[in-house]
């Protein structure tokens, strides 16, 4: 693919911003789309900032069903949230159409862009450094499983076939690992074989599932921290981002991929592997916040089943990093080499400490599940 930068400026022109466009510069810490903000300076006003993005090829191979999903989403929130007197423009994001009025823009080098107002007074955070921050994003989550509970998930298309089945991911990392296309399996025995004494645990969710323990619900599947921002004055988490892989999924692979990234205090690409830690404590913060979000909307399974949530989102995103790296980094952007491998380790240290802790983890969830 190329640069996005090559085709931007005819992107730029390709939508109305009100105003004339004085800059657009890379933005944010996002893995997969590329990302910018474009500043315009209206008359007699402030600038105004827009999100402008290129979703990812490699991600997303039909970005139309993309865009029709996530404008879906985004109405059906915009009325749940006016409903309740919120305000639109902050607590859900909005897609601007380009000039062609299509939900998107294909630019003449196939790439597929999109348009959406800035959330301005918000903060993305990157690390959970307080507790009221992580719990501040627990119930935002939460509250955003319960506002779409009711909504159409037949109508959802899967934007990524098989996004949080592990068992496929399994399949697929032996794969990348038996063909081992760049001679990098060798430097990577000892996280091969993690995987390979897991492959059961792979099964854990969908076989409840299959067995009809667990319920199709509709949910965002990548709750990061840097996926929610936060009001710049209440710390409240006031708006869900990234919605690229909202479809039908299990809650716990929300509250699990929230567990994942933010119960402990290193980043995600870490190197120094004594400081990544589970945070146990951050662990009952995040349950007892997401749990208050979801207003009660959870089975008593589905809770059981949240320390799995958080394991298997942990070992799958190690078990994704892995396979991309061994087959050369195609799929997660990278900033230096063995980045991928780097990012595998953590989450596989943590996958570690999850499991010494187990007891703890089970007894957290029961804990809040009485109350
Ligand atoms: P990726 O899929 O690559 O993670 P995101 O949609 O999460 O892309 O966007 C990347 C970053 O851009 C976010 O982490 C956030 O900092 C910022 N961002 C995205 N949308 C908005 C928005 N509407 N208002 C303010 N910041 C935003
Ligand atoms: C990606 O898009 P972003 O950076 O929020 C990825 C997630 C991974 C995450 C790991 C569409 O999230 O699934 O958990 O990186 N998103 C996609 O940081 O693959
Ligand atoms: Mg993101």
């Amino acid at each position: 693919m190329i640069q996005a930068e090559q085709t931007l400026q005819e992107v730029l022109e390709a939508f109305d911003f009100g105003a004339p466009v004085v800059g657009a510069i890379r933005y944010g810490c996002g893995h997969i789309n590329d990302t910018f903000v474009v500043h315009t300076q209206p008359e007699n006003a402030c600038c105004r900032r827009f999100i402008l993005q290129r979703m990812s090829a490699a991600a997303f191979k039909r970005p139309d069903q993309l865009m029709e999903n996530i404008i879906g989403v985004t109405e059906y929130l915009g009325r749940a949230i006016v409903a309740r007197g919120g305000d639109r423009s902050r607590e859900a994001m909005e897609v601007i159409r380009p000039k062609n009025g299509q939900d998107y823009y294909t630019d003449s080098q196939n790439g597929a862009w999109r348009l959406y107002p800035f959330v301005e007074g918000t903060i993305c955070h990157q690390a959970a450094d307080t507790p009221e921050l992580f719990a501040a994003s627990g119930r935002a989550f939460g509250r955003f499983q319960q506002l779409l509970k009711d909504y159409p998930a037949d109508t959802l298309y899967e934007t990524i076939p098989n996004f949080h089945n592990t068992e496929d991911r399994l399949a697929k990392f032996k794969a990348a690992a038996a063909a081992d296309k760049l001679g990098r399996a060798g430097d990577c025995q000892a996280e091969i074989d993690f995987v390979l004494a897991r492959e059961k645990d792979c099964s854990a969710a969908l076989d409840a599932m299959r067995a009809g323990q667990l319920p199709l619900r509709v949910t965002h599947n990548d709750t990061k921290l840097n996926n929610v921002l936060m009001d710049e004055h209440t710390g409240e988490g006031i708006c869900i981002i990234d919605l690229d892989t909202v479809m039908p999924g299990l809650v716990l692979y929300d509250f699990g991929d929230s567990i994942r990234f933010g119960a402990n205090h290193c980043a995600e690409d870490e190197t120094d592997l004594s400081k990544v830690n589970l945070d146990v404590d951050l662990f009952a913060v995040y349950t007892a916040a997401f749990l208050e979000g979801t207003g009660g909307s959870l089975t008593d399974a589905e809770i059981q089943y949240l320390p799995w949530g958080a394991k298997l989102m942990t070992l799958e995103c190690g078990i994704r990093f892995l396979t991309d790296h061994l087959e050369g980094d195609h799929y997660f952007h990278i900033a230096r080499e063995n980045h991928n491998l780097d990012r595998c380790r953590t989450q596989f240290k943590l996958v570690a400490d999850m499991e010494a802790r187990w007891a703890e983890l089970e007894a957290i969830v029961k804990r809040f599940q009485t109350q």
